[in-house]
């Protein structure tokens, strides 16, 4: 047992359940210390410090980079893990198809014997951390127990932590119970290693009539820091169905016109589609006036208002975004984010104590330390940062952060945009017809798989509402809620479908991409506005070449209608694929997605070979 000596908090806790819990996790994993964390600037220094002591951080260049830290980890531990992630809901049709199922009793009962002792050794962390603003009635409350201090430090930075969060919650107050262990004891005298988890055994796992998670073996991004995938997205999801709300893997962001009209946007696109990027969109110079800001770049909490309209928070204080290929054109704002304050997982660095990854900069600089720590060779064929490096900076760094992204009672959302990374078939933009066309657009997006995706690389996977890894229920009830979700309010947004990454037939992209999206995104704002024209295609509205604003970009007709193009024989693999993907959920698919399928079919069927914009 941990002596009350070992325990060290700066504030009084009142909740009898939180105590409760803590106790018995100390008994369980039999940590060495345990540390209330208070989220202060102080513990936040003294932990980095501890962490470069160790090994695990090296702090980079100080005149380069303030006060940040890069950091490799462990090359077993290098990103979510989908396959050892579960969702054990009590009843094994509760998770569907889409996720790993284990009987909630039998998962205890393993990873009881893995949690005996984990900790041994180690110093236990309890971090109190709120998802959105402080007290916002959108926000909710969830305690991360970790001994991992990577972990801490990155929760400072991704969430709101420390004794606000205790004193909100009160005595009895609700909360999400997090367990985190690195599932690496130390035994006496035994040295730690710089990027200490159990390289053979991992589970990330999810009770979601409990609403608690027990993750074991991982100290990487997802696996680790509880707040984000864990608990914003699955047991947010669950907790968002019964309480009539949505969790979402989407960004937020605001559209400000020339005239000041302010417009919210929530987008969702599959991971590695260029989320962060979009967020943080710098409009052409040619749009004067115009301008982009940033609420979230990952995750959106949505609760109907009392005015009937959507409003939406990022639950998230930061950003844990992906490094390799950001850069001063693709993602100008995210490099002025991580220009201080940050911490790199898995990046390379340069000899001078500053960070680097493929794609910062044209030519690699010279003598680069890579992601394990070697030195690099370039000739070497390997990359010199992981491909899933990662930044973790504060939200309040991005200079298009919105004015309001810490409003308690969220933004106001007037459309949905949803998108995959589709070389074919999908065309640049167009509009759903109604909140059900929309429902299932979104349900049956895809994405090809890259590298960084688990499968067959260039196979499109079908990725309901960016949703598939994310969702912690059943997908066919998670499209039944959306649907109520829909008849539940008196204007819902509108629903669009874009894609960034249609090509050519030599199988270059056809569109360019990062700031000239502000035009499909200007004609998107403008339309749910009634200011923007369009036409009906055999799939929804779209807009005439004319309705977009190509001012500064040389994209002719043709080239838009190439790209706007509805390929009949395109369309009919696509609308098998989405009647195999009904197939595997057809217990709880809504019956509207088969009578939509089926007018979708008989609007093709009577449209030309290749319907376009411009034939119209
Ligand atoms: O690999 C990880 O642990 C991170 S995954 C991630 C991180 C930030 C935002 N989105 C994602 C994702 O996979 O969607
Ligand atoms: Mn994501």
């Amino acid at each position: 047992m941990v002596g009350i000596e070992k325990h060290t908090s700066t504030y009084k806790v009142n909740h009898t359940e939180l105590k409760k819990w803590v106790q018995q996790i100390v008994e369980q994993c039999q940590p060495e210390r345990v540390h209330w964390c208070d989220g202060s600037k102080e513990e936040y220094d003294v932990l980095c410090k501890e962490l470069v002591e160790k090994g695990t951080f090296i702090k980079l260049n100080t005149e380069k980079r303030p006060n940040s830290y890069a950091c490799f980890s462990d090359p077993s531990d290098v990103a979510r893990v989908e396959d050892r992630t579960f969702i054990c809901s009590r009843k094994k049709e509760d998770a569907g198809p889409t996720n790993n199922w284990v009987d909630p009793k039998e998962m205890k009962n393993t990873l009881s014997k893995l949690l005996e002792g984990c900790m041994k050794g180690r110093t236990m962390y309890v971090i109190p951390f709120s998802m959105g603003p402080v007290g916002s009635n959108i926000s909710h409350i969830g305690i991360e127990i970790t001994d991992s201090e990577y972990v801490v430090v990155n929760m400072h930075l991704m969430t709101r932590v420390g004794k606000k969060v205790v004193d909100t919650l009160g005595s009895d107050g609700e909360f999400v119970k997090a367990l985190h262990t690195l599932g690496a004891p130390l035994s006496l005298g035994q040295k730690d290693v710089k990027w200490p988890c159990n390289p053979t055994t991992k589970y990330i796992v999810h009770y979601p009539e409990e609403r608690s998670i027990v993750s074991y073996g991982s100290g990487y991004g997802g696996n680790a820091l509880l707040g984000k995938k864990c608990f914003a997205l699955r047991i947010a999801s669950s907790m968002a169905e019964e309480e009539g709300w949505l969790a979402e893997h989407m960004l937020i962001l605001g559209v400000e016109s020339p005239d000041k009209e302010k417009t919210y946007v929530a987008a969702a696109f599959p991971s590695a589609c260029g989320k962060t990027n979009f967020a943080m969109l710098i409009p052409p110079k040619e749009f004067a006036g115009w301008k982009v800001t940033t609420v979230g770049d990952d995750i959106a909490w949505i609760k109907p208002g009392k005015d009937g309209r959507l409003h939406a928070i990022n639950p998230e204080a930061g950003y844990f975004g992906v490094a390799p290929g950001t850069n001063t054109k693709s993602n100008p704002n995210a490099m002025l984010t991580i220009s201080k304050n940050t911490i790199f997982t898995n990046v390379a660095v340069t000899d001078d104590g500053d960070v680097w990854w493929e794609g910062m900069t044209k030519e690699a600089p010279k003598n680069l330390t890579d992601w394990r720590g070697q030195k690099w060779d370039p000739a070497s064929g390997k990359p010199a940062a992981h491909p899933n490096a990662r930044f973790t900076a504060p939200a309040s760094q991005c200079p298009s952060i919105d004015s309001d992204w810490e409003n308690h009672n969220g933004v106001p959302i007037s459309a949905f945009i949803f998108g995959g990374r589709r070389s074919n078939t999908i065309p640049l933009i167009y509009q759903a017809h109604n909140w059900n066309y929309g429902v299932y657009l979104a349900a049956t997006m895809g994405s090809e798989m890259t590298a960084a995706a688990f499968g067959e690389v260039g196979k499109v996977r079908r990725d309901p509402f960016a949703m598939l890894p994310f969702c912690g229920y059943h997908m066919g009830d998670y499209f039944n809620h959306w649907l109520q979700f829909g008849r539940d309010i008196p204007n819902p947004p509108r629903i669009f479908g874009v894609n960034w990454f249609r090509k050519d037939d030599k199988g270059n992209f056809s569109w360019p991409g990062f700031g000239d999206n502000m035009r499909v995104l200007k004609w998107i704002v403008e339309k749910v506005r009634g200011k923007s024209n369009a036409v009906e295609s055999p799939i929804g509205w779209m807009p005439h070449y004319e309705d977009i604003d190509w001012t500064g970009l040389d994209f002719s007709k043709q080239q838009f209608d190439e790209i706007m193009v509805i390929d009949r024989e395109q369309w009919k693999t696509e609308l098998h694929s989405h009647a195999e993907l009904f197939e595997r959920m057809y217990d709880r698919l809504p019956k509207e997605f088969i009578f939509m399928r089926e007018l979708l079919l008989s609007s093709l069927w009577r449209s030309p070979e290749k319907w376009s914009v411009e034939g119209e």
